[in-house]
C-alpha cells in the first residue's frame, strides 16, 4: 500500500509511514499465523493517537519549535543505538502497549499503574519546553502531559522518601542497544523528591499533539526543562521512593562528567568542552551558536531548591 505524499505534510513524514506500514504487515502477519507462533505473530498495531490537551502558557516558552522531524529523528536513546539516527530507525521494535509502571519504595501505597489509569484522572497539558542537551545542543519541543508531583503524591511518599528514582525497560529483544555494554542496564535516572515535585516537572506522554513516538520514550518519560536532556528518563517501567540518592547511569559510567543534580550550568564545563554556547537543532547555520541561560532558562522558577550549594561541586 502506498501513502500518496500528498496526503501527509511534510513534517509528519518521519517514521509516520514507516509506522503505518509496519502495522499493516504486523496485522498480515497476525492474521496467518496462530498466536503460538510467538511473540512477533501477535505484536500489536502502534497506532499514534491524537490526544486532548490544554496549553499551559504560564510555563510555555514562546521560542519557537523545532520541527516535527527533527524532534524525532535526532535522538539520544542508546537502548537503540549511539547515533543520533540509531533510535528513529530501531525504536519500531518497542512494544509501548500494553504497559504499566510500578511504584514502590519508601511510600504508603506502592502500586501498579497501568498506561490507562495513568493518562485517565489527568488533564493533559501541552508545555513548550527547551531540552538542553549536555553536549551543547538544544531544542524547544511542544511536549504534553503532567506535572510529575500530582503522579507521586497519589502513592503517599514517606518522610523518608528524599529522593525518587526512575527506570528504563530492561527487554533485549526489543531494544536491541542493551546487548552491547554502553551503559550498566537498565537506564536509571533520578531527582532529588523538591525537585520531582517542583511544578516544571512533567511526565510526558505525547508532542506535538500526539502520543509519544518510540524513539522520543513512549510510552512515558520524564521532561525536567532546568537539567540536561539525560535527566529525562524514557520508557519508564519502575518509579522508586528512596532515602539514598540514586546511583544514575551517566553517574555510574562517567562520574567526573555527569553528576547527579545536572542542572544546565553554563559556569561549569564540561571536562571535555565549553558549556557557554548550545546550537538549536535546526535552525540557522551549522555554526552559529547561541548563549547557554542557567538553568536551561528556568533560574526564576527553580534557582531556589540549590540555594545555598555549591553548584560546581554539585554538578
Ligand atoms: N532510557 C533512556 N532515556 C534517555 C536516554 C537514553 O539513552 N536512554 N538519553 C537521554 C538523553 S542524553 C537525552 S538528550 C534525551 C533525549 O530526548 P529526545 O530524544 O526526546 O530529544 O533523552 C534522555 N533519556
Ligand atoms: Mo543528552
Amino acid at each position: 500500500m502506498k501513502i500518496p505524499s500528498s496526503q501527509i505534510t511534510p513534517e509528519r513524514m518521519y517514521l509516520r509511514r514507516r509506522e503505518l506500514m509496519l502495522g499493516i504487515a504486523g496485522l498480515a502477519a497476525g492474521a496467518a499465523m496462530p498466536a503460538a507462533a510467538g511473540p512477533a505473530a501477535v505484536m500489536p498495531v502502534r497506532l499514534i493517537e491524537r490526544l486532548a490537551y490544554s496549553r499551559n502558557a504560564r510555563y510555555s516558552t514562546t521560542e519557537t519549535a523545532t520541527s516535527f522531524a527533527d524532534a524525532t529523528s535526532y535522538n539520544n536513546f542508546y537502548e537503540f543505538g549511539t547515533g543520533k539516527g540509531d533510535p528513529a530507525e530501531q525504536a519500531h521494535r518497542l512494544r509501548p502497549r500494553p504497559w504499566s509502571v510500578a511504584v514502590d519504595g519508601e511510600c504508603e501505597a506502592p502500586g501498579r499503574l497501568t498506561l490507562e489509569d495513568l493518562l485517565k484522572p489527568h488533564p493533559l497539558e501541552e508545555r513548550i519546553y527547551r531540552l538542553r542537551c549536555v553536549e551543547a545542543w538544544s531544542m524547544v519541543i511542544p511536549w504534553i502531559g503532567f506535572p510529575l508531583g500530582e503522579l507521586l503524591r497519589r502513592f503517599q511518599p514517606t518522610s523518608r522518601a528524599k529522593y525518587v528514582e526512575f527506570t528504563t525497560l530492561l527487554d533485549p529483544r526489543q531494544m536491541p542497544g542493551q546487548r552491547y555494554p554502553v551503559l550498566d542496564w537498565p537506564y536509571v535516572e533520578g531527582l532529588r523528591i523538591d525537585e520531582a515535585m517542583h511544578p516544571l516537572a512533567l511526565i510526558a506522554v505525547g508532542l506535538y499533539g500526539e502520543t509519544l513516538p518510540n524513539q522520543n520514550g513512549a510510552p512515558l518519560r520524564l521532561v525536567v526543562p532546568w537539567k540536561y536532556g539525560f535527566k529525562s528518563c524514557k520508557s519508564i517501567v519502575r518509579i522508586h521512593f528512596t532515602e539514598r540518592q540514586p546511583l544514575t547511569s551517566w553517574a555510574r559510567s562517567a562520574p567526573r562528567e555527569y553528576g547527579f543534580y545536572a542542572n544546565v550550568n553554563p559556569a561549569v564545563d564540561h571536562p571535555r568542552w565549553s558549556q557557554k554556547r548550545e546550537r538549536r537543532i535546526g535552525s540557522g547555520s551549522l555554526l552559529s551558536r547561541q548563549p547557554t541561560l542557567p538553568f536551561n532558562g528556568y533560574a526564576t522558577e527553580v534557582a531556589a531548591l540549590y540555594r545555598g550549594m555549591d553548584l560546581a561541586r554539585f554538578f
